[in-house]
């Protein structure tokens, strides 16, 4: 017999106290794991058409999977206390234990695209740290593909990203791109996605900084109405796309013009606010594509800043971010060897994003923690990243 590595044995041990209060071996189970994501640049562009760059972290969540003969689901997390039990011929929602919301909306998203399956017991753990690098595509990704797998299916992970993004949509109230789940299906180890979120058209850009590390701080502030304000802002953006109609009659997403063709035409979009928010995601997503080409040339000076701009841009036309974030990237750039700072995600908290030179990590974590601790209310929390793989089953190492 093959010895089980660490994690799976606490993982196996754990999921025989949640559902058989026994402890047996691995018998029967199966091990899936689906990353997080960081985005390095190209914020508010996935649902605009436009061109996002993220990366799957190694931070993520696992799925320990176990068919059962029935039609019964029972879920455990070794991040929530209680256990949650439901049918799969009724998928009811609670409340309570919202997390286990998460994989009961992608279950009835791939029934409904007809891949029925047969009950499990699925015991999850994560270790995505704070809000705002994705853990809810990372839940529902582990799902949709260990389920997948374990009926003994073919996977196409662009399929269950996109399956994944409809139960978001829909369960969840959230009207998200789809860069998330798309990253988390098909994240590839030491490389970023450069996506265009219209045609789903991609490629994997190796993202090694020889001397430098990609830097995570999380605000550790709730991200409040970040659901309203998201939906608000795909509204506005909806209503530049109704105005510029009248120059570009057959436009569709916001992500089809450049920043010249925005400049030449910006007078037909009525309202000033619009304006602005069209005017970051036109120029985001100008800005993701110079800082591919900029990475290909190993220009990385370049590639820090323009995610300082998208950072400003957030901050000033989109109005996304917040004093907490803003704290970060300003105390961030006053540390020698920074190369870029910005927010990552949605945006009113969560966490941000800087490259730093590998000599200068310790003195960053320590003078921006400092600065964070007296400039706010919180206590921020910092992470190097490593870039992994998307959604995959762990065998055994
Ligand atoms: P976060 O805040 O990381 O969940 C959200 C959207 C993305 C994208 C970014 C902004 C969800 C699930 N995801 O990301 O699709 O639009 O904001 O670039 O809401
Ligand atoms: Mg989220």
């Amino acid at each position: 017999m093959k010895r089980m590595d660490r994690h799976r044995q606490t993982l196996t041990a754990a999921f025989h106290e949640a559902f058989d209060n026994a402890g047996k071996g691995e018998g029967g189970l199966r091990f899936f794991f689906a990353p997080g994501r960081v985005n390095m640049i190209g914020e508010h562009t996935d649902y605009n058409g436009g061109y996002v760059f993220p990366a799957a972290l190694t931070f993520g969540t696992w799925v320990v999977a176990r068919k059962r003969p029935d039609r019964k689901l029972r879920f455990a997390s070794l991040n929530f206390p209680s256990i949650h039990e439901c049918d799969l011929d009724q998928l009811v929602f609670a409340e309570h234990d919202r997390w286990a919301n998460y994989p009961k909306a992608v279950l009835a998203h791939l029934q409904k695209h007809g891949y029925d399956s047969s009950g499990y017991d699925l015991l999850y753990a994560g270790n995505i740290p704070g809000s705002g690098l994705s853990s809810s595509a990372s839940i529902q990704l582990v799902t949709a593909y260990g389920i997948m797998r374990s009926e003994g299916r073919e996977v196409d992970p662009v399929k269950l990203a996109l399956i994944a993004q409809e139960s978001e949509n829909q369960f969840m109230g959230v009207n998200c791109g789809i860069m998330d789940q798309f990253t988390v299906a098909m994240g590839k180890e030491e490389h970023a996605i450069l996506l265009k979120c219209d045609t789903l058209d991609y490629e994997l850009v190796p993202f090694r900084l020889s001397g430098y590390k990609v830097l995570i701080a999380n605000t550790n502030k709730s991200r409040g109405l970040v659901d309203s304000a998201y939906n608000e802002r795909r509204a506005q953006c909806e209503q530049a796309v109704a105005d510029l109609r009248a120059s570009f009659p057959d436009l569709k997403v916001l992500g089809e013009l450049n920043a010249e063709q925005l400049k030449t035409h910006m007078h037909v979009i009525g309202d000033s606010i619009v304006r602005k928010r069209a005017a970051h995601v036109i120029e985001e997503n100008d800005r993701v594509l110079a800082s591919v080409k900029a990475l290909k040339r190993n220009d990385l000076q370049q590639f820090g800043q323009l995610m300082n701009a998208s950072h400003a841009s957030l901050r000033d036309l989109y109005e996304v971010s917040c004093h907490e974030l803003d704290v970060l990237v300003e105390e961030a750039l006053q540390v020698e060897g920074v190369l870029g700072s910005r927010m990552t995600g949605a945006g009113f908290g969560g966490c941000t994003v800087s490259i730093v030179e590998e000599t200068q990590v310790d003195t960053f974590i320590e003078r921006v923690g400092a600065a964070y601790r007296e400039r706010t209310d919180y206590e921020a929390e910092f992470y190097v990243a490593d870039i992994g793989n998307g959604v995959h089953e762990k065998e055994e190492e």
